[in-house]
């Protein structure tokens, strides 16, 4: 297989399906993959080097106690998006509010919402974790005065691109512009992300259910009957339950191997507990991408209009066969 590097991929990509493109949007995706592989330089050597381990004795926005490398990641990121350019408005799982890049408030064409560093409380025991992105397109603002929740609460299925970095035993890119979901993987040797799954297509049904059954008693009455039809082999189909508690492992383990990954309303996250904006909207982007479903339970994730930068969400999403009989039986 010819190597090829995002860069590249991207620009024929974007020749394809986008003669017209200006090259911005390549340039933008260019300042995550830098950043990724400074944040993925620094969650790999987390054990050794300057003390990135552990936490920092700040909170972020959701009451959690900060990971050292939670706050490198979310500077990485506001850092190498900040200086694209284009880029107007950057929301961020840490920040309570988004960051307008004022220099390019008026001109700026897109919107970056991501969580810079999700499952960071896993560091600390080895576990993977991962960089989630989401791009929105924003019309130019030419008094500068327009209000940015505007820009940044739109529906998904107005993502122009989507895409996740789980640092795992390698580090991979996996994207998508809406024309099918790439996967690369950083060849430290040479510091590139190489093609490494060309079109990424999610199973039409899995072997694996994901959830955290420690909440099994307070989900709702329709995902514990769910859960049960899956154990019991009632499908005709026999199921392991896999859980790493990080969401871009368990979604990646879930759009390549096919099943469900489930975080359902529980008592004490009512509303779920997954963010909607940098989290359920991009991965649920790459789901339908792969051919797969991302519901809240009621309806397609994409659909959901936010009202709040971290608003929180119930997110069902996995293989069409999995993913119908949960629609069955949760509503
Ligand atoms: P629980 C990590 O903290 C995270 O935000 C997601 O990455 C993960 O899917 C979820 O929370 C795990 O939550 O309640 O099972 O620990």
């Amino acid at each position: 297989m010819l190597l090829q590097t995002v860069q590249q991929h991207l620009q024929e990509e974007q020749r394809r399906h986008y003669p017209q493109a200006s090259g911005e949007f390549s340039w933008l995706l260019s300042g995550i993959t830098l950043a990724t592989k400074i944040i993925a330089a620094n969650v790999r050597r987390a054990g050794i080097t300057a003390d990135v381990l552990g936490a920092t004795d700040t909170e972020n926005v959701q009451g959690e106690v900060q990971q050292k490398l939670d706050v490198l990641a979310n500077h990485a990121m506001m850092k190498f998006l900040g200086n694209r350019g284009n880029v107007a408005i950057m929301a961020s799982e840490e920040d309570e509010t988004p960051v307008v890049v004022e220099r390019d408030r008026i001109h700026g064409k897109y919107v970056v919402v991501f969580d810079p560093l999700d499952g960071s409380s896993n560091i600390d025991v080895n576990v993977s974790v991962g960089t989630i992105f989401s791009v929105l397109r924003r019309e130019p603002d030419p008094t500068g005065q327009r209000d940015i929740a505007t820009d940044v609460l739109q529906p998904g299925y107005k993502q122009v691109a989507a895409g996740y970095v789980v640092y795992g035993s390698s580090t991979m890119l996996v994207y998508t512009t809406g024309n099918g979901v790439f996967g690369f993987t950083l060849d430290p040797a040479i510091g590139a992300y190489l093609l490494s799954h060309e079109r990424i297509v999610m199973p039409d049904a899995g072997k694996q259910y994901s959830c955290n059954e420690a909440n099994f008693d307070s989900f709702p009455e329709g995902y514990k009957k769910y859960l049960g039809l899956l154990r019991s082999g009632e499908t005709g189909r026999t199921y392991s339950s896999r859980y790493i508690g990080s969401l871009v492992a368990d979604f990646h383990r879930t759009l390549l191997k096919g099943g469900v990954f489930l975080y359902p309303p529980t008592k004490s996250h009512a509303s779920g507990k997954l963010r909607l904006l940098y989290e359920a909207n991009p991965i649920a982007f790459l789901a339908e991408q792969a051919g797969g479903v991302a519901t809240n339970g009621k309806q397609r994730i994409l659909d959901i209009q936010p009202t709040e930068v971290h608003q929180r969400t119930p997110l069902c999403v996995g293989s069409k066969e999995e993913m119908n009989l949960l629609m069955k039986m949760v509503n």
